[in-house]
């Protein structure tokens, strides 16, 4: 009750409590930023940080999770809109991280239009990550709202592809576009385990799709992974999670 109440609290009041912090996307052969993840922090005054692996699926239990990803992205797409007027800026995307719920909102396309108009976005200007789960929940219905938002322009990611239950006819069916590799395969090539990256992007090159590998921490793991053929990578070796202004000087860098 009292962590609901004290987001609830948070999301109506918009006090700054709730924040969205961006990781770098980088593409490795280029050595060049090419968009950020968005991922939103909660700092509570007595609580201090709570984790979104906390407060998300509190949010999804108590009907918060609509003006969540609302907040989440109205702040993601201010800020692209601000990254992409920077000299060197003028291609960057933002992905924001959708819940299972938020697939089956009614309203969500319609929201993400208005917002994109709002501000003069393009729709490639956004990525929209779900996770394989979120999508085979109920995949009919995931279809329709993927199928509505595609119209707008977003591209669709699917999310620490290779850790959910999945069926892989779906990838086929679904209009996805990119692939990010969960951060666990990553972390297997220190055992030089590089089977299932392999195996990866020979399914999403089969698919034409690229793929974006996540949780990158290493030199070595970067190597890696441009020599296997993966374009895109994240992690805390390229950059952690920050807030917006970081992006801003390295956008400034990019010019
Ligand atoms: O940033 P961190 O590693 O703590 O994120 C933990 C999890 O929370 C990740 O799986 C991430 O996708 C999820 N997450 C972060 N921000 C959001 C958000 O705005 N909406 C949703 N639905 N999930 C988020
Ligand atoms: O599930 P999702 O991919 O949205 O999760 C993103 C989370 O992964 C963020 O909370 C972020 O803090 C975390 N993360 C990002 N880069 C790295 C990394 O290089 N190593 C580890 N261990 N976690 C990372
Ligand atoms: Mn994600
Ligand atoms: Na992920």
């Amino acid at each position: 009750f009292g962590i609901a109440a004290a987001l609830r609290r948070a999301i109506d009041a918009d006090n700054g409590e709730i924040t969205v912090h961006y990781q770098p996307i980088i593409d490795l052969a280029a050595q060049r930023l090419v968009g950020v993840e968005a991922l939103a922090r909660w700092t509570h005054p007595e609580m201090g940080s709570v984790s979104p692996g906390d407060f998300v699926p509190v949010a999804e239990e108590t009907g918060l999770i609509t003006p969540l990803a609302r907040l989440v992205l109205r702040r993601a797409l201010g800020d692209v809109a601000r990254w992409r007027r920077q000299p060197g800026g003028a291609d960057l995307f933002v992905a924001v991280n959708m819940s299972a719920l938020d697939l089956r909102e009614p309203s969500l396309a319609d929201a993400v239009g208005e917002l994109l108009d709002e501000l003069g976005l393009p729709g490639e200007a956004l990525h929209l990550e779900l996770t394989e789960s979120a999508v085979m929940a109920d995949p009919a219905q995931a279809l329709g709202m993927l199928d509505a938002l595609k119209l707008l322009g977003p591209s669709i990611a699917i999310d620490d592809f290779g850790t959910g239950y999945s069926s892989l006819a779906y990838l086929h069916r679904l209009p996805v576009d990119t692939i990010k590799i969960d951060r666990e395969f990553v972390h297997a090539l220190d055992d030089d385990s590089t089977a299932l990256i392999e195996a990866i992007v020979a399914l999403a090159g089969a698919l034409g799709l690229p793929v974006v590998a996540e949780g990158v921490e290493t030199e070595d793991q970067a190597a890696i992974l441009g020599r296997l053929g993966v374009p895109l990578a994240q992690g805390f070796l390229f950059g952690r999670p920050t807030p917006g202004d970081i992006i801003d000087e390295l956008v400034a860098v990019r010019a």
